[in-house]
């Protein structure tokens, strides 16, 4: 299946001549370096190319020379003969407004049922849509250039949490492998994604696991952050992910909840979770939604009664999830 339509997509961009890529809505590692390795691809086919993304690229990206050429904000469609969308559900998952009568190619490793685009490839078993993207360099008749290598291993290394979680395979390795023989250097790769934070970053991680309490069974952790935690250290924004991992490492802990104030009153609840405690269930029951093991939801008031009330609660519905039905 995926071997036919990967040779399908091929041969519709060897057919075109200017090619728009974009991505999804708040672009993570993954988007952002595929896109860059397509980017390279179809430039070695001779196409003109352009790379845009409806949102700013995050902290570390937004740092690296090799980012720049992602234009932020609408694809012009000046002629353009061929869109390619990477990880979207549909169109306005990409926030691009002015490419509804141009041809598109939907390439996602998310599983969906909407196939929006003139050919769509959608394998939830791939890793990442990096590896996705592996998987067109053959059919389109390239070789993998140290560049693509290094893009596309970022890409993987990125979505699967540098190798980590769950979605981590034999394939995936494989993959891996075949970039590292061709130029990629996992070693680089890493330093350059991990090991970048700002000292500003690491100060605000610590007053906020200064906070972290757990419940009485040492199941859930519980992280609070607020604005005036950012004030001090004079940081806009924080990447959640970098707090919980440490709070989610606990022995015995299975969900952190972590409360970010986001204005006066209002919290952001981001739930992590692993092994069978649903982030989901959680959220979906406070209004919110998400993945079985990343979720979160929005709640309003005083920060005290909150902190009270959502704790007791996740409990509860933890507890009935794992009652035998
Ligand atoms: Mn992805």
């Amino acid at each position: 299946m995926s071997q036919k339509i990967n040779i399908e997509i091929a041969r519709k961009i060897l057919s075109c001549q200017h090619i728009a890529i974009t991505s999804h809505l708040r672009p993570d590692g993954d988007s952002i370096y595929t896109s860059l390795a397509l980017a390279e691809m179809l430039e070695l086919l001779g196409k003109k190319v352009q790379v845009v993304t409806h949102d700013p690229l995050p902290f570390p990206f937004y740092e690296f020379p090799e980012t720049s050429r992602i234009k932020i904000g609408q694809i012009d469609p000046e002629g353009v003969d061929l869109v390619i969308l990477l990880e979207c559900v549909d169109v306005a998952r990409s926030g691009q407004t002015g490419i509804e009568h141009l041809p598109k190619i939907n390439i996602d490793h998310h599983y969906s049922n909407s196939p929006y685009a003139d050919l769509n490839w959608i394998d939830p078993e791939a890793s990442a849509v990096g590896e996705m993207v592996f998987e067109l360099i053959e059919p389109l008749g390239l070789k993998i250039t140290p560049k693509i290598a290094e893009y596309l291993y970022s890409a993987i290394f990125s979505d699967t949490g540098s190798f980590q979680f769950s979605n981590t395979t034999a394939r995936t390795l494989r993959t891996c492998y075949l970039l590292a023989e061709a130029g990629a250097s996992p070693n680089a790769i890493a330093e350059k994604l991990l090991n970048n934070n700002t000292a500003a970053k690491i100060r605000l991680i610590g007053r906020v696991l200064t906070r972290l309490t757990l419940n009485a069974s040492g199941n859930l952790a519980f992280l609070a952050m607020f604005r005036r935690d950012l004030e001090e250290v004079e940081l806009k924004e924080v990447d959640v992910e970098d707090i919980t991992t440490f709070a989610r490492s606990i022995k015995g802990v299975e969900m952190v909840v972590f409360f970010k104030e986001i204005e006066p009153g209002v919290f952001r609840v981001s739930l992590r979770s692993r092994g069978k405690a649903n982030s989901a269930l959680v959220a979906e029951s406070f209004g919110g939604g998400g993945h079985l093991h990343a979720a979160g939801f929005t709640v309003h008031g005083e920060f005290e009664e909150i902190y009270r009330e959502i704790p007791r609660k996740i409990e509860e519905i933890l507890n009935r999830d794992r009652q035998p039905s």
